[in-house]
């Protein structure tokens, strides 16, 4: 399969074993498609594609870099994960590469994000989509593009995120504040299928719940979160989701994690959700048979401490991926 103009090769890969060697670190067991992407009908498990795009930021924000930053960390990850005893050596995980970025241009940029998510569900409805960001903004175009791939089918969201992001783009445009509401009011989603999970503290505006109430979506605070336990949350969300829904889309805005536990993340805040929290919830959302899709987004690694931050973007990633190899090997 030819790759579209809009998607770039990886702009890196690591040294893969040869012959028969098993991979033993993630960077060994990711596959880099050059110029040919997989054939159609080919096995693939999981797609992992970077969106480098941050001028779409609120906040100033360098998060254009992560998907870089992200590939590099590989290196540090085994694929065995000690907790749950699992090998993701079991499954094919193939990076397409990132999409092309406009210097100037953000609508031409969402544009190609949103072609591109469109591209890769038309012709590989069936591996996992994961998305490296980039701001917040561009979970509506990549939400638009599987839209217009499966226009038949119903997409429900689950939202790890400080904020609700339904901050009006008749002010702001298509900014990483701004995504949920686009998608609900162009009519993408519903909004009552759009479950919200980590808002907290000072960090959402008054009338951003009211625009909530009104669309019917559902949220649910840190501290309702933390009382009930989050994996009843999660549990809820999905129970909900799954009678109404066709497929799941997953958004990891990192902002969701405590300002302690996540330096590199432009707008995070103190009263947010604890790292281990994070990789527990992305496990039980990707175990799910509906979770189609999941991005991570609103990390600048220029902000990080040590790499603190992409390492959870990396872990978080792979926590899901824990789920989804639970999911298809009945674990
Ligand atoms: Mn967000």
């Amino acid at each position: 399969m030819r790759r579209p103009a809009e998607l770039r090769c990886a702009p890196f890969s690591w040294q893969r074993p040869t012959g028969d060697a098993a991979p033993r670190f993630v960077s060994e067991w990711v596959e880099v498609a050059g110029e040919a992407l997989p054939a159609c009908e080919e096995q693939v498990d999981v797609l992992v594609w970077g969106v480098p795009l941050s001028r779409t930021s609120i906040s100033a924000s360098a998060a254009s870099e992560h998907p870089m930053a992200f590939r590099r960390l590989w290196r540090g990850f085994a694929t065995y994960n000690i907790d749950e005893d699992v090998n993701l050596a079991g499954l094919r995980v193939v990076d397409v590469g990132d999409v092309v970025e406009h210097v100037t241009d953000s609508a031409v940029t969402h544009e190609a994000i949103e072609q591109t998510a469109c591209f890769l569900r038309t012709h590989y409805p069936e591996p996992f989509l994961t998305t490296i960001g980039g701001d917040h903004s561009i979970t509506a175009c990549v939400v638009r593009g599987m839209q217009k791939a499966e226009p038949s089918k119903k997409i429900g969201i689950i939202q790890l995120d400080t904020h609700f992001d339904l901050r009006d783009p008749a002010e702001l445009g298509k900014a990483n504040g701004t995504p949920i509401r686009q998608l609900v009011e162009e009519g993408v989603v519903s909004g009552q299928h759009v479950h919200t999970i980590g808002l907290h503290g000072f960090f959402n505006g008054e009338p951003l719940k009211e625009v909530a109430d009104r669309h019917g979506i559902h949220y649910y605070t840190m501290k309702q979160t933390r009382k009930r336990g989050l994996e009843a949350t999660i549990a809820d969300a999905l129970a909900a989701l799954t009678t109404e829904v066709d497929s799941i889309y997953v958004t990891v805005d990192m902002d969701v994690l405590d300002i302690s536990h996540a330096p590199g993340v432009p707008a995070s805040t103190p009263g947010g959700m604890y790292t281990d929290e994070l990789l527990d919830a992305v496990l039980q959302l990707g175990a799910h048979p509906k979770v189609a899709a999941l991005d991570i987004v609103c990390l600048d690694p220029r902000k990080d401490v040590h790499d603190a931050t992409v390492k959870v973007a990396v872990h978080t990633w792979l926590n899901a991926l824990v789920g989804l190899y639970k999911r298809t090997s009945g674990a």
